[in-house]
């Protein structure tokens, strides 16, 4: 993107990736700028410790850290900076991804993480929180995600009325 970035994906490797993308395409659905990044708790700590303590300083105001596994980037990235920090668990072949969330969701008190759901919409969410934490001091935002709520209550009622005209044509037939 091409205007400062507001919002951090970060990731522990880029196996990641495609599994999260879905984090970076609500940002963009917003028109919210973001940047992406590959950083390790365990292989590369320093850099992830020196990126949290500036990314504040850069103008950075939300955090998405993702990580698989022993999922530390996101407590790692919390302890070192006062920006809200959203957990997005990687699936992984153990139990879905059980481990991942278990590793991030379970912060000591004093350093919160908001750990979104591994899998499912976990991504997607995770993308959406930060624009919900961007639009509080943002109306314009805040403008948008009203209209896509109300969207998104249209095609529910849309839904529901087509599956009971189907159950109802079903039970004629
Ligand atoms: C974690 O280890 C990463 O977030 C990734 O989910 C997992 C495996 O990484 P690779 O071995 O594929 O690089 O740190």
């Amino acid at each position: 993107m091409t205007s400062e970035p507001k919002v951090a994906i970060l990731m522990g490797s880029d196996s990641d990736w495609s599994k999260i993308k879905p984090a970076a395409e609500a940002l963009a659905e917003f028109g919210v700028p973001y940047e992406v990044r590959v950083m390790s708790a365990h292989r590369t700590p320093e850099v992830v410790s020196k990126y949290a303590a500036g990314a504040s300083e850069r103008g950075i105001r939300v955090i998405i850290a993702a990580a698989g596994g022993a999922a530390h980037l996101a407590g790692v990235v919390a302890a070192h900076t006062v920006l809200p920090v959203i957990g997005l668990p990687v699936p992984t072949a153990l139990a879905g991804g059980l481990d991942s969330l278990l590793s991030m969701v379970q912060m000591p008190g004093d350093i919160p993480v908001a750990t979104v759901a591994v899998g499912m919409g976990g991504p997607r969410n995770a993308g959406l929180l930060a624009v919900q934490i961007l639009a509080l001091s943002d109306p314009d935002l805040q403008g948008r995600l009203i209209e896509f709520r109300r969207k998104l209550g249209e095609k529910i009622a849309e839904k529901d009325e087509a599956l009971r005209r189907a159950i109802a044509a079903e039970s004629e037939s």
